[in-house]
């Protein structure tokens, strides 16, 4: 696959994801770092909604990770990674309260760096208590090593992985609350795609 741009940050988790996949299929990614003036420039020329991961490849933009993580293994073959199964109804739900627990804290990342707290504001002080309650449902899920029932290295996994590692990067959450969670984040940390993608790295 050529001409691939990537637009996003090293830092960021849902950029991680598809970094994450494009490396276990093989796939060679042009990134564009939108901290700087011009990629941020760029990605919001391709994307309205000015989020990242943004994807180009010619004249097709993709604009959401899971989006963009569907495409890869769609074009590319699953490699050894499990097909993500739209009709699999427990996967989305498992992707949607992973999604909820990082937009929240996101959220509140950013609010905190503007001086708007959970101590100031009712509703930061949500947001975290919808990471609580997201990441308290997840925990219920894990085995071993794995998040979805399927027992195949899938984005269900990679999702819950990088959101952890963000949430101990950036500080934001205290992961220890999870045991199961922490187990499953250990679990994958050293294979390559992981390693390789992790911000710092
Ligand atoms: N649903 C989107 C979420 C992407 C997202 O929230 N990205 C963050 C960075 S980690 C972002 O671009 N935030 C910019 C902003 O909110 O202004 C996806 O899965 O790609």
């Amino acid at each position: 696959m050529s001409g691939l741009t990537l637009y996003g940050t090293t830092t960021s988790p849902y950029v991680r994801r598809v970094r994450i996949v494009a490396h276990e299929l093989g796939i060679e990614v042009d990134l564009v770092d939108t901290a700087e003036d011009d990629g941020q420039r760029r990605m919001r020329a391709a994307n309205p909604v000015w989020k990242v991961p943004t994807v180009t490849v010619g004249e097709l933009s993709i604009l959401d990770s899971s989006t963009i993580c569907e495409y890869l293994v769609n074009e590319r073959g699953p490699g050894e990674l499990e097909r993500f199964n739209a009709d699999n109804l427990h996967e989305r739900n498992l992707m949607t309260v992973i999604d909820g627990a990082l937009d929240s804290l996101i959220n509140a990342f950013y609010l905190a760096r503007d001086g708007v707290t959970a101590q100031s504001s009712s509703y930061a002080a949500k947001q975290k208590q919808r990471a609580a309650s997201a990441m308290q449902w997840l925990e219920q899920w894990a085995t071993g090593p794995w998040l979805s029932q399927v027992h195949k290295l899938g984005l269900p996994e990679i999702a819950m992985v990088t959101t952890l590692e963000w949430m101990q990067f950036r500080e934001t959450y205290d992961v220890s609350a999870h045991p199961k969670l922490v187990e499953l984040g250990k679990h994958w940390a050293d294979r390559e795609s992981f390693a390789r993608t992790r911000p710092g790295a």
